[in-house]
């Protein structure tokens, strides 16, 4: 069971994670899984869905999980820091799924779908909390925004050179829509993501999208379903069109794959989840972290 205040590393030999050429780090014993990573403050901190406390048959634990560390070796597993309830006009009982997180203005933003139908926004003056509602109403919501999709889920933010912010989320049609710059809401209207040139033998688009950027080009990265593969496509603009380009990472022998990508101190390191430990599974999934590279043509290398 967790404890606040657990430390562990378990570095793990490529050669037990085949294809990966690269060694991988487990984050905890305990399980977790949708990564969101930042280096905030000097340190490394992985915002999650916390399958530690769910039943087993379905992703339904009511919090977020939080794990840090110094240097991506040693991780301290915080535990369940923050519960749905936090936004009262949730459901009661309402799942906590894959969040995100972000630093703006010396304010640290949580991104927090819950239910499958709403995302919220939960602030903080410190990336561990204590995290309060931001907004009083969901940030996006199903029943009450226009093109909100199926399932507005798995928030992932990006913020530009010119420093617009922008929300991706959604199952089976990707979703973009624009952060207020004061962080009071979206602006304009949810858009469809275009991604373009899967090849025959790729599922489309599923869930848990990603937008970084590298040498001017918008990498966009996400699941392809259920199970699924994560790829990825390139583009010109954070909103897109892209155009596939390849895998980075090839199915699991779990339902679920979603990732998450960090540049930070030259290294672009890969976060994601699968099934490490002893009792897991599709619902009891666990956090990895690995170095990825590009080629000369930008291509992802895993
Ligand atoms: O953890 C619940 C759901 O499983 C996430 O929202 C999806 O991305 C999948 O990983």
């Amino acid at each position: 069971m967790n404890k606040s205040t657990l430390a562990l590393a378990l570095t793990l030999a490529s050669s037990l994670l085949a294809p990966s050429s690269q060694a991988q780090t487990l984050l905890s014993k305990n399980f977790s899984a949708d990564p969101s990573p930042h280096y905030f403050k000097g340190k490394y901190y992985v915002y999650a869905t916390d399958d530690q406390n769910n039943s087993g048959n379905k992703w339904d634990s009511t919090s977020w999980r939080l794990l840090t560390s110094s240097d991506l070796k040693q991780w301290e597993d915080k535990g369940p820091f923050l519960p749905a309830t936090v936004f009262k006009w949730a459901a009661a009982g309402a799942n906590a799924w894959a969040p995100e997180a972000m630093e703006y203005k010396g304010k640290y933003y949580f991104f927090a779908p819950v239910n499958q139908t709403q995302i919220g926004l939960a602030v903080s003056d410190s990336p561990d909390g204590p995290f309060v509602d931001a907004l009083g109403k969901p940030l996006v919501d199903k029943a009450r925004d226009a093109n909100a999709g199926d399932e507005p889920i798995d928030p992932a933010v990006f913020m530009d050179a010119d420093k617009r912010i922008y929300m991706y989320f959604g199952t089976r049609v990707p979703k973009v829509v624009e952060l207020a710059p004061d962080m009071r809401g979206t602006v304009g209207p949810i858009r469809d993501v275009a991604v373009s040139g899967f090849p025959a033998a790729s599922k489309p688009y599923g869930e848990a999208p990603f937008l970084h950027q590298h040498k001017g080009v918008y990498y966009f990265s996400f699941s392809t379903g259920w199970p699924g593969q994560i790829v990825y496509a390139t583009g010109k603009s954070p909103l897109g069109p892209f155009s596939y380009k390849g895998v980075l990472i090839d199915y699991l022998k779990i339902s679920t794959n979603h990732h998450a990508i960090l540049e930070q101190d030259g290294k672009t390191l890969l976060f994601y989840h699968d099934n490490m430990l002893p009792g897991g599974g599709s619902h009891k999934r666990s956090i990895l972290v690995q170095e990825i590279r590009y080629d000369a043509d930008g291509n992802m290398l895993r």
